[in-house]
């Protein structure tokens, strides 16, 4: 019998109501280990209905008191790391080492910033001398449905219910069908936590069918989402209309910026880990490079190098560096883009193809890191996200061509600049249109900072308080003196 991910609705795990079950796939293995639930709108409305049972508790209840339970979940995430490490590795392909101290590590920290995050949560008041008072309170937005995508799972799927629910709202979540077995084990975690039945529901399926009845539906008052570009235009043309709020995470097609005064090693080191991380499956990784001439040929020449040195292999082996893509149909894709590189007139340096293991892995979804020059700044390549192992490089002759490269794409997420001269960095840095700027790093996350991205790389941003500012709504009350 194979493993059956479960709905969790008002406190219990369910069956799907159509009582299907969609294949879920191992990709380091190619095939199919579990079935996930695939639910309609039918369990969408079960879940609304628990959710909107239970916010009026939930929302009331004292903040130390929701901080409690939910410190609990995230120590629960400590106590079972490695299992949970482990089954992201499973379901998604990414490694196992990665799983452990960037996905699930984060998941537990997500929850725990955001428990201890609301009770310093303050309003403001505005006095007019003489004249009047006003304070703003903010309350609860409700129930609110949060839609998260297959990449970075676990932590993701947290980075976005752990606001909501220490806001006070009730949540429906849809982790991605492709990656649902974490959403699911944490479903267990949050029942042993004593999480009250209905303040989160998680409704498993396909993001057309279950994802969209989240959309639609009409008591659920925002939306947090965090996807593709298209999916997020499909969402914001339902939910806008019906004047849902909105925060999307969306796409990103990042510039890392290098110029010759940088510290090489550095910026050497960073860019590998920029480009190849999670076999490039991260909306923030740097997928477009570009490098001072000067620099140029010895940072593609050494580039290559540790390129062809990187360990591509099993996900659970611990010196594996880059593990499975997440299916079949993505590592299509961007060996897709990859022949149209080619065509485009790119010279791919390294890589490009598809990888055959043997053993466990000789049916899984392996691809080489891949290096490709020779492209101009506005072909598809250098345009489109490609969300893989596979980046260019680009040489620039000035400060403002640099510039000019970095803001020439319609994405706006994130950006890394590399120099060790101040003024220029600062300079740089307030020129590109990016809503996340790294100097000297990548990647170096403060889960306070504003999380998101300018221009199609979405709208809104999570972090911080703009997260709870997000999923409360601002009432002012003016009373005259
Ligand atoms: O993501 P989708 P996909 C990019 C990346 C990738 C492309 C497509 O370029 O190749 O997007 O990936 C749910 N109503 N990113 O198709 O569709 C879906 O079930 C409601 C970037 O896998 O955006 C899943 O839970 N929900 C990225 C979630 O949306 C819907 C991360 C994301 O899936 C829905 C992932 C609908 N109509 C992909 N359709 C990033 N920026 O981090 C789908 N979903």
């Amino acid at each position: 019998m194979m493993q059956k991910i479960l709905n969790y609705i008002d406190g219990k795990l369910v069956e799907p109501k159509s009582g299907k079950y969609l294949d879920n796939y191992n990709p380091s293995e190619g095939k199919v280990y579990s079935l996930v639930a695939d639910s309609d709108e039918r369990d969408v409305s079960d879940a609304v209905i628990a959710a909107a049972k239970a916010f009026p508790a939930w929302s009331a209840m004292p903040t130390e008191e929701r901080t409690k339970i939910l410190l609990r979940v995230a120590d629960l995430i400590d106590r079972d790391l490695e299992k949970l490490a482990l089954a992201e590795s499973i379901d998604n392909g990414k490694t196992v080492k990665f799983a452990r101290s960037v996905d699930i590590y984060r998941a537990a920290s997500n929850i725990r910033f955001y428990a201890t995050a609301s009770p310093h949560f303050a309003s403001e008041a505005h006095v007019n001398e003489g004249d009047s008072v006003n304070y703003t309170t903010r309350f609860p937005i409700g129930v609110v449905g949060c839609i998260s995508p297959w990449n970075l799972p676990l932590y993701l799927f947290t980075w976005k219910i752990a606001p909501a629910l220490a806001a006070g709202c009730t949540v429906i979540g849809k982790p991605s069908e492709l990656t649902p077995m974490t959403a699911f084990l944490f479903s267990q975690l949050c029942i042993e936590a004593g999480l009250p039945a209905g303040v989160l529901n998680i409704v498993h399926g396909l993001g057309g069918k279950a994802g969209q009845a989240i959309i639609e539906h009409p008591e659920i008052t925002a939306i947090s989402f965090t996807g593709g570009t298209v999916t997020g235009k499909k969402i914001a043309a339902t939910a806008a209309p019906m004047f849902k709020k909105l925060s999307l995470e969306l796409g990103g097609k990042n510039p890392n910026i290098i110029f010759a005064d940088c510290d090489f090693e550095q910026a050497m080191k960073t860019s590998l880990l920029s480009s190849f991380s999670n076999q490039g499956e991260i909306c923030l990784c740097g997928s477009r490079i570009f490098v001072e001439r000067n620099l140029y040929n010895k940072f593609v020449e050494e580039f290559v190098k540790r390129t062809k040195e990187l360990n591509v292999g099993d996900p659970q082996n611990e010196t594996t560096q880059l593990g499975a893509m997440v299916s079949e149909a993505h590592l299509k894709k961007v060996l897709g883009y990859v022949a149209l590189a080619k065509e485009e007139g790119g010279k791919i340096l390294t890589g490009g193809n598809q990888l055959k293991m043997e053993g466990r892995c000789a049916n899984g979804y392996f691809m080489e890191p891949t290096v490709i020059v020779g492209l101009n700044e506005k072909c598809r390549t250098n345009q489109e996200e490609i969300f893989g192992p596979v980046v260019t490089i680009m040489p620039f002759d000035t400060e403002e061509q640099a510039i000019g490269f970095a803001n020439s794409t319609p994405y706006g997420l994130a950006a890394s600049i590399w120099t060790e001269n101040l003024k220029r960095a600062h300079r740089v840095a307030h020129q590109v249109k990016s809503g996340i700027i790294w100097i000297n790093c990548w990647l170096h996350r403060d889960l306070r900072t504003p999380f998101g991205g300018m221009k199609q790389s979405g709208a809104g941003r999570e972090g911080g308080w703009e997260a709870i500012r997000f999923f409360t709504e601002a009432k002012n009350v003016c009373v005259k003196l």
